[in-house]
């Protein structure tokens, strides 16, 4: 269900939460902050290819990366960087891919959203449309296989992605083998132009949980507070072995499906409705409401995270590309990727 605005009334949460709480949201300043540079970079002509970005996603996103520890497994999407941070992806790896950088964790060879850092558990994403179901879902039955436990695997994906035969079948053997495997869909209401009404028919898409016999939730992808807790309750049920956690976020896609896309397609009601509300914005009213931050402060962390990409951006755009001639050509799945060292942020 989506919720309604709260009142400005201040909650008694724990310290720990707050914590938290104030670590994701200074995450999900510094995604937007980066994606809107690259952004700009690709309007100057310095990106090959698209720019993906996860405006309005954030809350969602970085609740995934938290609420995961190191050792356990993320196969992010297109709108993850927020998540990507938070899980400890260096800043430096996103623009670095995305320039073309040999330095960067593909060494300039792979674009743009394509990049990974496997001995960190981060999947390179094959395709946004649930082809990580099924790679997560394998990565975590090997570890059983091996003996390895309390291994959770998250992977992310849009409502559209629930519509392939990929979702289908890796939710469905994940279920069957009751793996530690938690699925967040963002449901931002369209999948590239298509409309939700054209995409599925079922009431919500967290229904077709029962369907797979696997826990499911809804959760108001707008409100960090929520998306903290749902996620990390899904990912501790997970870790308990209670099987595959479905978790679906509503929201709205707050940029087009790329920086080529003006999005022209969208119902302009639904920016005015509690589903278009900036999770940003809803944040920033909840830090300011609990007393956590004041306005001052929050516009320096905004300083901070705009000199960070600033930093980072300078630098890359120094770095060159791989070069043909002495590029080891041989594939990330061969030997020679286990023991690449990516360079260090
Ligand atoms: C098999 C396949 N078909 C089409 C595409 C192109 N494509 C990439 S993302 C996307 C839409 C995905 O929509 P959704 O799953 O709702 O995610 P969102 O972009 O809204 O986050 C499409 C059509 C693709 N990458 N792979
Ligand atoms: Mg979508």
């Amino acid at each position: 269900m989506l919720h309604t605005l709260k009142e400005p009334t201040r909650e008694v949460v724990p310290p720990a939460f707050r914590e938290q709480y104030v670590k994701a949201f200074n995450w999900m300043i510094l995604a937007r902050t980066v994606e809107e540079k690259l952004a700009n970079l690709w309007r100057a002509g310095k990106v090959a290819g698209g720019v993906y970005t996860g405006k309005g996603q954030e809350a969602v996103s970085v609740a995934i990366g938290l609420a995961l520890k190191p050792g356990d497994l993320f196969g992010p999407a297109i709108r993850d960087q927020a998540g990507r941070l938070a899980f400890g992806e260096p800043l430096i790896d996103a623009v670095r891919t995305y320039l073309g950088s040999r330095l960067g964790p593909m060494r300039g060879r792979d674009g743009n959203i394509h990049r990974g850092r496997l001995r960190e558990g981060t999947f390179a994403m094959i395709s946004h449309l649930g082809s990580l179901v099924s790679v997560v879902a394998g990565a975590l039955l090997a570890r059983r296989m091996r003996g390895e436990q309390n291994v959770v695997g998250a992977t992310s994906m849009g409502d559209g992605a629930t519509s392939t035969g990929a979702f289908h079948e890796g939710l469905n053997l994940a279920a069957v083998e009751k793996l530690p495997l938690v699925v967040v869909v963002t449901n931002n209401q369209y999948a590239y132009s298509t409309p939700n009404s054209r995409q599925f028919a079922c009431h919500d898409l967290v229904d077709r949980a029962i369907g797979y016999g696997v826990e499911g939730y809804s959760m108001d992808g707008t409100d960090l507070k929520e998306c903290l807790e749902v996620v990390h309750h899904a990912v501790g049920r997970a870790r308990e072995g209670q099987g595959p956690q479905m978790i679906v976020a509503s929201c709205l896609r707050l940029a087009g499906h790329a920086e080529h896309d003006d999005a022209s397609y969208v119902d302009p009601r639904l920016f005015t409705s509690p589903l278009g509300r900036d999770c940003i914005d809803v944040a920033r009213n909840y830090v300011l409401e609990q007393g956590w931050a004041d306005a001052e402060t929050v516009r320096q962390w905004r300083e901070n995270a705009k000199a960070q990409v600033e930093e980072v951006a300078l630098k890359v755009q120094r770095e060159s590309g791989p070069d043909p001639a002495d590029e080891d050509w041989c594939a990330y799945a061969t030997r020679r990727f286990a023991t690449f060292e990516a360079s260090p942020s």
